[in-house]
């Protein structure tokens, strides 16, 4: 898969050299371009900019850096399209089967706003998604995109070296995933669970999802709604 990626910012994508992304581009499994938008400014004050029309708080960014940026980096390769993503607060809600979605592109381009947001007319004429990570605000679609790269990355083939570690992450049965544990067996007088060290499989992978259906069911009982529970999960949940 290639990334691209352009913000005024490109020092904030730093991160994506790092630990499990980094590796992945080192191993060449995910190939991850950052841009300056100020490239495609022509003032001398490299103006990215300006007041709102209607008038308001803040500021909004120019539609022609914008439009020439996102024409030199999606039409590098006329032979591809990339699906072109503006992370915003008033965007579609991430979520785990939407990192899957953007897994199976094999070119994305995120557009990072600051400010106010970017220009409507631009974002209407480029964007395939406009994507929320959570209901808060954050400065800039920087941080957002360093959380959506991490998590689409790790879905890309070869990227987690046990397969198993995806099939078992929280969400991947749509429930939170229960707490976990490594020696000592006593810890400050706290035991870990006996089953665990049972060795009966059958009961560990049973106590696993009662605990993943105890917890989802306290912390997050609207996911249980999008849940296929048996009637035994059902029994677990009434204790
Ligand atoms: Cl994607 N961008 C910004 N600026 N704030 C956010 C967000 C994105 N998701 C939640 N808050």
């Amino acid at each position: 898969m290639r990334i691209d990626v352009v913000t005024i910012f490109p020092e904030y994508l730093r991160p994506l050299e790092l630990a499990l992304v980094g590796r992945a581009a080192a191993r060449d499994l995910v190939d991850i371009h950052t841009h300056d938008l100020r490239q495609w400014t022509h003032d001398i004050h490299r103006t990215v900019d300006d007041s709102p029309y209607g008038g308001g708080p803040g500021m909004v960014m120019r539609p022609e850096p914008w439009d020439g940026a996102l024409r030199e980096v999606c039409e590098r390769d006329p032979s591809r399209r990339p699906r072109v993503v503006v992370p915003t607060p008033a965007g579609r809600p991430f979520t785990q089967s939407y990192a899957a979605e953007l897994a199976a592109q094999d070119w994305l381009v995120f557009c990072c706003g600051r400010y106010e947001g970017i220009d409507g007319r631009v974002v209407d004429a480029w964007a395939d998604d406009e994507i929320s990570i959570g209901d808060y605000v954050l400065a800039g679609g920087e941080a957002a995109t360093l959380v959506i790269v991490e998590a689409v990355t790790r879905l890309l083939p070869g990227v987690v070296g046990n397969a198993e570690s995806l099939t078992d992450d929280s969400f991947a049965h749509g429930l939170l995933e229960g707490p976990v544990y490594t020696r000592p067996p006593v810890w400050e007088g706290r035991a870990v669970p006996e089953v665990l060290r049972s060795g009966d499989h059958a009961a560990i992978a049973r106590w696993r999802r009662d605990e993943a259906l105890l917890r989802t069911g306290r912390r997050r009982p609207e996911l249980l709604e999008r849940v296929d529970l048996s009637e035994r999960d059902r029994s677990v949940l009434a204790r």
